[in-house]
């Protein structure tokens, strides 16, 4: 097990950071290694293009940090490297807490790696607190990828609006395509709009559900559905078999009467174990079959200048939302409008009136 956790010694906070089987969290005074903040960006790159692992973690760490020079830095790296990404296969995988997600990701991962590809884990889990990101912190599922060299395993940045945690996730995405990973597994759990999010920044959507018929179908959101490139029923082996066909039969069904997200694209349902291994190789021959055929009708290139649009967009909102916030004129007037609206004396689109002429944009004038 590599030594492997980073911690940046600039901001004063302990982070955590998962890589080659260690979840720990660092004080910042036993740290000794220089932080990305402190090498120069080109090193950085050149680091990062030759697969040096710890510095891909701690150029992660710069990526993640709230210090607008970290920031800063972060991005004139990302931009460096943006020519040598977008080669990965990026693959979200989400389902409820307890379908299997990490031990489906672990033995994926696992075959994937034994075939000579390089792979990357990243989750996005806005819940996730600064204890070490509860979605990868179960570090015990994903045993066989925590020790291998051709695995990067880092849990979702910690804290933030989900807008904030999948922007970082994206630019280190970035970072690990640049750092030569083929395959990105997005991990994310169905927590508000997450599962849209990530799925809006992968090429590939999955959706890992429980054995189980009818009342379980009900349980599920519409709109994983929807959004789903395949369905993955997992924990088919031993008695579950048969309540696994017949969940996959439902799906089958629901997913019929859905109008397709893609035109050249069915969503197929299937049946895996990722505890036994069953129908994983099967499911990723799938994903490759739709990268081929959304390839050759232009519609994986369209679909990702379409994310990236989409992205600058998230982010500019994100920027502007918060420049409005921190604004003085709007603070000092923000909280009694909102009271205002919410007791009913105060018109929601009077109080827009004032907050947008306060922040000094312009009647919308319609
Ligand atoms: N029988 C069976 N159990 C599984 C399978 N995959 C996961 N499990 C079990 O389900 C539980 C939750 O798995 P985990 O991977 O932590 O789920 P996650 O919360 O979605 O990440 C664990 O006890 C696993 O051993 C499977 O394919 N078959
Ligand atoms: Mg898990």
């Amino acid at each position: 097990m590599s030594k492997s956790v980073f911690a940046d010694p600039t901001d004063g906070l302990a982070h955590v950071s998962v890589d080659a089987g260690a979840v720990s969290t660092t004080p910042p005074s036993r740290l000794h290694r220089t932080a990305a903040a402190d090498i120069a960006v080109d090193d950085l790159a050149d680091k990062i293009l030759a697969g040096d692992r710890s510095m891909l973690a701690r150029a992660i760490t710069l990526v993640e940090s709230k210090k607008p020079e970290h920031q800063a830095k972060a991005r004139a790296l990302v931009q460096r490297l943006l020519p040598h990404t977008g080669k990965a296969m990026r693959v979200g995988i989400t389902g409820v807490p307890g379908v299997g997600k990490s031990t489906t990701i672990d033995q994926l991962g696992a075959n994937l790696t034994a075939k000579g590809h390089r792979i990357a884990v990243l989750a996005v889990d806005p819940s996730s607190s600064r204890s070490g990101g509860s979605i990868l912190g179960d570090k015990t599922r994903m045993s066989r990828l925590s020790v291998d060299r051709n695995a990067f395993i880092r849990p979702s940045p910690s804290s933030g609006t989900l807008g904030g945690v999948a922007a970082k996730t994206r630019e280190t995405m970035l970072l690990c395509e640049a750092a030569g990973y083929d395959v990105i597994l997005v991990e994310t759990v169905g927590v508000g709009q997450s599962e849209t999010t990530v799925a809006g920044m992968v090429d590939f959507f999955l959706v890992l559900m429980l054995p189980g018929a009818g009342d379980e179908l009900q349980g599920i959101k519409k709109g994983v559905l929807e959004i789903a490139d395949l369905i993955a029923v997992n924990k088919a082996d031993g008695d579950n078999e048969t309540r696994a066909r017949r969940a996959a039969s439902e799906y089958r069904a629901a997913l019929n009467i859905m109008a397709p997200k893609s035109p050249n694209w069915t969503p197929p349902v299937v049946l895996v174990s990722g505890l036994a291994n069953l129908g994983l190789d099967e499911m990723w021959a799938l994903v490759e079959t739709h990268r081929v055929k959304l390839a050759a009708t232009g519609e994986f290139a369209e679909r990702r200048r379409s994310q990236q649009v989409a992205w600058m967009w998230t982010m500019l909102e994100e920027r502007v939302m918060q420049a409005l916030k921190a604004d003085p004129k709007v603070r000092g007037r923000l909280h009694a409008l909102e009271d205002g609206v919410r007791d009913g004396e105060v018109s929601a689109a009077i109080a827009v009136d004032e907050i947008a002429a306060l922040f000094g944009i312009r009647s919308a004038g319609v």
